[in-house]
């Protein structure tokens, strides 16, 4: 009987989707208030398939890399940032960075290195140059995914310098492409909760759009599983859908389920998201973010298995090999931080998938 509602309460929706319609903010609630899990994933995957995607599952080579976890924001989602004083903060110089990334080059020949960091005060916006310029140097083929929207935000600050001119100096010291973190929920009540110190939505779109018209593509994410409404998840999915529509640059969208532990959420009693709510947010994304090309199931957070089951339901990217991941292992993260290639390409395969090696751009590299 609850299978046979579900269907009837998705057949409007998955008329539009047929129709290759545009899903608006109810639909977007009946689809995330939806309990038949499999019926919405069919949906998604239909969703899929509809704008143009086959069988192929992307994965990336790559190498993550934090410069500092020293930050001033102090966002109660946080595990990974300190103070310049407490245990176990760091600021790499750009040589110690850039030595670790040649070493690991030698072992695993990464085609992107991905970085997030801190918004550390205590540096100025050469120290952020110049890591890319000597990576640039060191590794010409390697593609630098650098800087959330926040950290270029916060550069700008540093600097006394707009947006623009902060994207400028590290599109001429090699960055390619910016990560999508520092969205977490753009709905001004949570993001005063989870995160009263960052910037303000509009600042982080700001630099999303100039990034894209000055020809850095970005990625895109949701923080989500605390204490945001399915309302203001869809709100969050329709302002990415709009911006989309007016610049264009973004490459894919990141679900990012919070991991509450060593975090001031861990002592309100905050726990992990369920399968459930993982799945249903890869699938309700895939059928609202009609004009992002790919949405990832990420494995870090998710784990493997079940991003696997994601491919499933709208997923059609498992990002990559990581090596070593910081943000979501101080969280929690059961799930390891590197996979290597043979074993994403039997997941994939073994989902009934084609696995595509990929550059961070998709362009792809090699099939199997
Ligand atoms: O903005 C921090 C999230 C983001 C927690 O572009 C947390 O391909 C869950 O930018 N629980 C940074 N999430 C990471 C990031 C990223 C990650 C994966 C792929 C891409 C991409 C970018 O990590 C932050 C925040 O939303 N985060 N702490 C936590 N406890």
């Amino acid at each position: 009987m609850a299978v046979l509602d579900a269907i009837d309460t998705l057949a409007p929706i998955r008329e539009k989707v047929e129709a290759g319609e545009r899903l608006d903010f109810e639909d977007g609630l009946t689809l995330i208030e939806c309990d038949d899990l499999l019926a919405l994933g069919e949906l998604a995957d239909l969703a899929r398939r509809v704008r143009g995607g086959g069988d192929e599952v992307y994965f990336v080579q790559n190498l993550y890399l934090n410069q500092t976890n020293v930050c001033r924001v102090k966002c109660k989602f946080c595990a990974f940032a300190r103070t310049r004083k407490q245990e176990g903060a760091y600021t790499l110089s750009a040589d110690e960075l850039v030595e670790e990334a040649v070493a690991q080059y030698e072992r695993s020949r990464f085609t992107e290195i991905h970085c997030v960091n801190g918004e550390n005060p205590h540096v100025d916006l050469e120290f952020y140059a110049e890591v890319l310029r000597k990576l640039r140097s060191a590794l010409p083929d390697v593609h630098l995914k650098f800087y959330t929207a926040s950290e270029i935000h916060h550069m700008s600050k540093l600097e006394g310098c707009t947006h623009e001119e902060v994207l400028r100096v590290l599109k001429d010291a090699g960055l390619g492409s910016l990560p999508g973190g520092g969205a977490e929920i753009f709905s001004e009540r949570v993001r005063r909760l989870i995160a009263p110190g960052k910037e303000h939505p509009d600042e982080w779109f700001h630099v999303h759009d100039t990034a894209h018209r000055l020809g850095i593509p970005t990625h895109c994410t949701m923080l989500y599983g605390h204490v945001e409404t399915y309302e203001e998840r869809i709100d969050h999915l329709l302002r990415l859908r709009e911006q989309q529509d007016a610049s264009g640059g973004f490459l894919a969208f990141i679900p990012l389920a919070f991991h509450p532990e060593n975090t001031v959420f861990e002592r309100r009693g905050f726990t992990f998201t369920t399968g459930a709510d993982d799945l249903k947010m890869i699938a309700v994304s895939r059928l609202m973010l009609d004009n992002i090309p790919h949405i990832k199931a990420y494995w870090i957070m998710m784990g493997l298995p079940m991003a696997q089951i994601a491919l499933h339901f709208g997923a059609d990217d498992v990002q990559g090999t990581v090596v070593r991941e910081e943000i979501f292992q101080a969280a929690g993260a059961t799930s390891g931080t590197e996979q290597k290639i043979p074993e994403l390409v039997r997941t994939i395969r073994e989902a009934g998938r084609i696995p595509v090696q990929r550059d961070t751009l998709y362009n792809e590299l090699r099939r199997w």
